[in-house]
């Protein structure tokens, strides 16, 4: 009898445990609808129910948070507890994702790239992420440092008004490297960028330089400008981005891209290339990414914002909707 009873009391545990669990993840892939800069709606279709329970079974994930707020937060709370799950290297991509990836030398018949290829490692096939591995020279990163070092000042994001303001979201100091330093000095490293990504540096930015301190950090954002007032300004939008890592970081301050489930380590040398907008001129969603603190360290980063003015016949434009790629 009394076996009888254990064995009732373990079977209501498994069953309350897994009402409580479907109940948290239930809105996942519901709720999920993003709204893209041209007012029109897409569904997140990458966090599905499934993925969601095997995920919060997988890390064992705190399901009381949800207990007062009738599950309705789920989401969220996902994202976050998945976001620092990223953030510590500790989610390993499925087999058939990463077994389509692949590493090669890229040259494209260039005589001199022959001989010096780039090194590329394929993050991510669709949408494309590159690694080049050794992109920036030693002499280069110095010079980087060099010219910054006196310019930094408190890193500042775009309001929801369009102006540059210092917001929680981000935490570090960071400055914009002068045009001669940008096109003169550092000709080779941009020619470099032109060379790997196939696309025109004319209406680039100039190098930013960013430097994270212990515990500082870029919470997820998009690189591409939203606020119709700051795309009248600035011109043309930022279609893609080439991010370079000027230091190895001792813990933490991968980049992180939470909707495609991937981060990387920085490692001293090497960029990062992917587009911000579709061809048809509309930000991807699937790019939002962020910087996770740093533990333990300094991180320097290096970007390089590539604009869409000039790449007519580089990058030709498309009339195909939202997300058709
Ligand atoms: O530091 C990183 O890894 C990402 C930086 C970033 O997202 C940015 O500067 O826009």
């Amino acid at each position: 009898m009394k076996i009888l009873l254990v064995l009732m009391e373990f079977e209501f545990l498994i069953l309350f445990f897994s009402l409580h669990m479907e109940s948290a993840c239930e809105d996942m892939n519901t709720n999920e609808t993003i709204k893209a800069n041209n007012g029109s709606e897409m569904k997140n279709s990458s966090v599905d129910r499934n993925d969601c329970l095997r995920i919060f079974e997988k890390y064992g994930l705190d399901l009381n948070i949800q207990e007062n707020s009738n599950f309705s937060g789920c989401s969220e709370t996902f994202r976050e507890e998945f976001y620092k799950i990223l953030c510590r290297g500790d989610y390993e991509r499925p087999v058939e994702i990463i077994s389509k990836l692949r590493c090669y030398f890229q040259h494209y018949g260039h005589p001199f790239l022959t001989i010096a290829p780039f090194k590329v490692e394929e993050i991510s096939k669709d949408p494309v992420i590159l690694l080049y591995h050794d992109f920036v020279f030693e002499a280069e990163i110095e010079k980087i440092k060099y010219f910054a070092e006196n310019k930094m000042n408190v890193s500042q994001t775009i309001s929801k008004d369009g102006e540059a303001v210092v917001s929680p979201a981000r935490k570090s100091k960071s400055c914009f490297l002068s045009n001669v330093e940008s096109k003169t000095e550092l000709k080779g490293l941009t020619r470099r960028i032109a060379d790997s990504t196939t696309l025109s540096m004319d209406s680039s930015e100039y190098f930013q330089v960013v430097r994270y301190e212990n515990g500082e950090y870029y919470r997820p954002h998009h690189d591409f400008f939203t606020h119709p007032k700051v795309i009248r300004r600035n011109k043309s939008n930022r279609i893609a981005t080439f991010l370079m890592y000027l230091s190895d970081v001792q813990e933490g301050g991968y980049t992180v891209f939470p909707k495609l489930r991937l981060y990387v380590k920085p490692q001293k040398g090497a960029g990062i290339f992917w587009y911000n907008l579709f061809d048809n001129g509309h930000g991807d969603l699937r790019m939002l990414h962020g910087a996770c603190d740093v533990t333990s360290g300094t991180k320097w980063i290096s970007t390089k914002w590539i604009r869409e003015e000039g790449q007519e016949f580089k990058r030709p434009c498309s009339r195909r909707p939202i997300g058709g790629v």
